[in-house]
């Protein structure tokens, strides 16, 4: 379904005036808000294709209705949330949950809703129907050359679906690692790892990024042969100036100072992609900023600070991907939530008054140093988030415009209450 002009138009004319309101007293507080505002136009989040179905656990699964059943209806639901919120303006593919069939054609659809193609992403960490070998024990770590030149080669493959749609990196997420102690020789795995990687590394255009991505643990839950960033660091540094480090936010194990990694990641030139998303305990894929918001804006503290010190342009330096999915609430309106949340943790940070935070580092000033980003992450900068996207075009109140127009139940109409998206 596509929105009409004028449903966007009436929404806005309704909360014109409340909106003003909050934005005019906010711009007084805060004398940068232009700045940041057209930043925010600029900040653009990538929209994975499989989270725009209802993610499953592995104890079950409970679509809602009116999934989309093709990539032309990915795409047309990516378009619908960038028409909302003016943010989501790219599309991230896994192969081969996304095989297009045409280039064209898809390239010409995405092209209709102002959408471009963002990392491309392999998956060897399930076996499909006409496939020769098989991952169970891994893929690009495999004991048996068969399996890892089969994984090398689907990742070629991917590569040339990415370049005829117009995208740059590739983004590599291994299963590979071991259950059980003693399966696995350690340094044997990263050795066969790393010479897959170098041979997919060799097939990566000149102008392309390959994304490393690590995990700490499931499926495997002894060891993972990319298992944290330290692992990935190494990996990337040593096949070449194109490898970066990819930082899934729930990739990590409980408690660990993201912020730190991506800091130290960005002060190496080796921090390429970012996947958001939160959680409480593992790799939940909940929404952004649904349990620890405060962390989320640490890490685009950082974030801005590493950026900004290697003169990177916040908007297009680094891959920005949502990579969450969920079983409770609707895809749609999930993703609209997790955008909202990352421009509200890129604005807060942008408030931070960097001057004087290095100012109270330097004198061990700690209470200040609290003071000055608690005070950013504190300021209520919802209305100059709803500026940028209303000066974009895009409705003061997206989620608010979704249920209005009752986006789910015309979904369900056109593609059917029992359709499944491919995805996990
Ligand atoms: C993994 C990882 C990858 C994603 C798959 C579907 O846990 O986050 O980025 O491609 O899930
Ligand atoms: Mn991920
Ligand atoms: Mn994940």
């Amino acid at each position: 379904m596509k929105l009409r002009e004028n449903e966007i138009n009436d929404h806005n004319n309704l909360l014109k005036g409340s909106h003003k309101v909050r934005f005019d007293f906010l711009s007084k507080l805060i004398p940068e808000s232009e700045s940041i505002i057209s930043k925010l136009i600029n900040f653009q989040i990538a929209i994975p294709s499989w989270a725009l179905g209802s993610g499953g656990t592995r104890f079950g699964r409970f679509p809602g209705g009116g999934e989309p059943r093709n990539l032309e209806e990915k795409i047309e639901d990516v378009g619908l949330l960038h028409k909302l919120n003016c943010s989501s303006g790219a599309i991230s593919l896994h192969i081969p949950w996304d095989v297009p069939k045409d280039y064209r054609a898809i390239k010409n659809l995405a092209a209709e809703y102002g959408l471009r193609f963002d990392a491309m992403n392999s998956n060897t960490f399930q076996d499909q129907e006409e496939q020769v070998e098989s991952y169970k024990f891994g893929s690009l770590q495999h004991v048996n050359k068969a399996v890892r030149k089969q994984a090398i080669e689907h990742n070629i493959e991917v590569i040339k679906h990415g370049i005829e749609l117009g995208s740059k990196s590739l983004t590599v997420w291994l299963a590979d690692g071991s259950c059980f102690p003693g399966q696995l020789n350690f340094r044997k795995a990263f050795q066969n790892t790393l010479e897959s990687l170098r041979e997919i590394y060799a097939a990566l255009p000149d102008d392309w990024k390959m994304f490393v991505e690590y995990k700490a643990y499931e499926p495997n839950f002894y060891s993972t042969t990319v298992g944290d960033w330290g692992q990935s660091l190494l990996f990337t540094s040593k096949l070449g100036p194109k490898a970066y480090t990819l930082v899934d936010l729930g990739h990590h194990l409980p408690n660990a100072n993201i912020e730190q990694i991506v800091s130290l990641l960005l002060m190496e030139g080796k921090l390429g992609g970012f996947h958001f998303n939160d959680s409480k305990y593992g790799d939940d894929d909940l929404t952004t900023g649904s349990i620890k918001p405060y962390q989320l804006f640490l890490i685009f503290n950082e974030l801005i600070d590493g950026m900004d010190e290697r003169n990177m342009n916040h908007a297009s330096g680094l891959g920005w991907m949502i990579d969450a999915s969920h079983n409770l609430k609707d895809p749609l309106e999930d993703i609209l939530q997790s955008v909202e949340a990352i421009m509200i943790a890129y604005a807060q940070a942008l408030l931070i008054d960097r001057a004087a935070l290095k100012e109270a580092q330097l004198s061990n000033d700690v209470t200040s140093a609290q003071e000055i980003l608690q005070n950013a992450f504190r300021t209520d900068v919802r209305a100059l988030v709803a500026e940028a996207r209303f000066r974009s075009g895009g409705a003061l109140s997206p989620l608010k415009l979704f249920r209005e127009i009752g986006v789910r139940n015309q979904l369900i109409k056109e593609r059917g209450s029992k359709t499944i998206a491919t995805g996990l």
